[in-house]
């Protein structure tokens, strides 16, 4: 099987278990080599750490992207995460227009949110700006609380949303195919995906575990388009990313004190590469 070649752009936060630290890993265990972009190095996520540094890679972005087009660089999928500044996200626009060919696959995870409130830092403008990005994507994957904030809903209220279809027909306005993660329910929590070509839904319903999982949206992120840029189904992707992320998380919660910032992803990266090696073999 021809090996896939994916660009990930977004921050590398050098501690803390998400973005680029998260996708190399991931994507790599699915057989594809993972080209990466960062928009911003942190010395860690901004999730709870104080005083965590941030460098924008504003001047350094067009440079990179300059020098890839001179050497013809082609990518089979645009993977877009955590970027940062409106200023950067006009700069992956840019990007997009440049690499995207026929065949590339431009997947948005518009991470700027999480449990009814915007990252440090990040507020409406940049929510403007990264809506307009979600306009050239093919797939976005924003969570319950960013698919709220690009509905132009109260994201406050994400833990009582009564129609979540009607939510994703909605951002399907920007976006073909819609992936909503940490929907609540009862007692369980689902990732729901829509397909306005064939107006289908599939939704993966996992137990619901107390506290915040950082990373477990990029986790998430990373195994979906590792599994779609290899020939997997849409549904089929969105079911085994989240039953990745499940074991995940299953597998921190024995050290949960340890591991508050960010999920032992590591123990559960056997799954993919066995996930991959069907895939192989089902081509
Ligand atoms: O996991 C999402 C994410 C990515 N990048 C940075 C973050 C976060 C979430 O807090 O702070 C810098």
């Amino acid at each position: 099987m021809k090996q896939k070649r994916l660009v990930t752009i977004q921050d590398l936060s050098c501690f803390g278990k998400c973005s680029i630290t998260a996708a190399l890993p991931v994507i790599s265990a699915l057989g594809t080599e993972t080209v990466v972009l960062p928009t911003a190095v942190l010395s860690t996520h901004t999730g709870e750490f104080l005083n965590y540094t941030f460098h924008p890679l504003e001047n350094e972005f067009d440079r990179i992207s300059e020098h890839w087009a001179s050497l013809k660089i082609e990518f089979d999928a645009i993977y877009v995460g955590y970027i940062g500044s409106v200023t950067l996200i006009n700069a992956v626009s840019r990007f997009i227009d440049r690499f995207k060919k026929e065949n590339t696959v431009v997947f948005i995870d518009p991470a700027m949110a999480d449990n009814g409130k915007f990252y440090s830092g990040l507020g409406k403008d940049y929510a403007k700006a990264l809506s307009s990005l979600c306009t050239k994507a093919d797939i976005i994957s924003p969570n319950i609380t960013e698919a709220m904030i690009l509905s132009g809903l109260n994201p406050e209220g994400y833990k009582n949303v009564t129609d979540i279809k009607e939510i994703c027909k909605k951002l399907s306005s920007l976006c073909d195919n819609v992936i909503i993660t940490g929907v609540h329910k009862k007692n369980t929590i689902s990732t729901v995906a829509y397909q306005k070509s064939t107006s289908s839904f599939t939704e993966a319903e996992k137990p619901i575990y107390d506290g915040v999982f950082y990373g477990a949206g990029d986790l998430f992120a990373s195994a979906f388009i590792g599994m779609y840029v290899n020939g997997a189904s849409l549904s089929d992707a969105v079911t085994n990313a989240s039953a990745f992320v499940n074991d995940c998380i299953i597998k921190t919660l024995d050290e949960r004190d340890k591991y508050w910032y960010g999920l032992k992803f590591e123990q559960s990266l056997h799954l993919l590469c066995d996930y991959y090696k069907k895939l192989r073999c089902d081509k």
